[in-house]
């Protein structure tokens, strides 16, 4: 049984997000010609817009914009093309939704920059910070942070991961993260964790990751989980990307029950029913 202990809250450019209360959903809205699931439908910038607020509809509580695909084998974009990709689609967001919590998915202190500027208020570094002046950035804006971890790079991420002991290993690494962002000056409570789920990771690999969640609570910070549609659930139940919602809800339920206090997902409606079915179980009382 995993047990909370005490609320938990994640600070993000002033907002305050609850995570202890339900379930978040972050929905994804990858504007890039080829993430994992998405890409390319969302690349004109109105178009991303009106996913996101669909999204938001269906039940985010913070929308995830994205201009670089980390998919295995993905070729790097440069800093200009990601910024030309994002901003517009926050500009965008900001307009018809200032209260929303936008977070820019991104690796890159000038992207993440640019879009704090445009009204993001959460970092989303699948790097876990490790860029020179990513932590500076976020710092200077009080945004709120994803570190997660990836081993080496998503062009060769997939190229026989090896670990000791992968929850061990990740979760030393968060560790070491969260220590650095301390050490760079941002306050823990701006920070949230993630394990990276297919970023660097074999199957089995996966699976131990998320079948021991609950490993990483004791790190203190929220805990994202981004199963959504991702390569495991083709592996296991041999279908493609566009068959994946019911493997994502599998995840979904499994994650929730193991302590994740936030959940990137794709396909937003049916994940905040199956969070709140399992955050009802959760929180029963006798
Ligand atoms: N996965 C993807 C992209 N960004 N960010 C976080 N924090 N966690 C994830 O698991 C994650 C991420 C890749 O998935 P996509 O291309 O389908 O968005």
């Amino acid at each position: 049984m995993v047990t909370m202990s005490g609320p938990l809250h994640w600070h993000a450019a002033g907002r305050v997000l609850d995570c202890t209360e339900r379930t978040l959903l972050m929905g994804v809205v990858n504007v890039t010609p080829d993430s994992f699931s998405d890409g390319g439908r969302f690349l004109d910038a109105e178009t991303a817009v009106a996913h996101a607020l669909r999204l938001v509809e269906d039940g985010a509580d913070i929308v995830d914009v994205g201009g670089e695909s980390t998919r295995p084998g993905s070729d790097p974009v440069t800093a200009e093309e990601e910024r030309a990709r994002v901003v517009p689609v926050i500009e965008g967001l900001v307009a018809a939704h200032p209260a929303l919590a936008i977070a820019i998915d991104t690796r890159k202190p000038e992207v993440a920059e640019a879009a704090l500027a445009a009204g993001a208020c959460i970092v989303n570094d699948v790097s876990g910070g490790r860029a020179e002046g990513m932590f500076e950035v976020a710092r200077n804006a009080e945004a709120g942070m994803v570190l997660m971890h990836m081993l080496g790079e998503p062009k060769t991420m997939q190229e026989a991961p090896h670990y000791d002991d992968v929850v061990a290993d990740v979760k030393e690494f968060l560790r070491e993260r969260i220590e650095a962002a301390e050490f760079a000056g941002i306050g823990p409570e701006y920070l949230c964790i993630d394990p990276g789920i297919g970023f660097g990771k074999n199957l089995e690999h996966n699976l131990l990751l998320m079948k021991h969640l609950d490993a990483l609570v004791d790190l203190g910070r929220p805990i994202l989980v981004g199963p959504s549609r991702k390569r495991f659930i083709g592996a296991i139940l041999d279908l493609p990307q566009d068959q994946r919602v019911e493997g994502t809800a599998g995840a979904v339920a499994w994650l929730v029950a193991r302590g994740a206090h936030v959940v990137r997902v794709h396909d937003v409606r049916e994940m905040s029913r199956v969070a709140r079915v399992v955050d009802a179980i959760m929180r029963a009382e006798a």
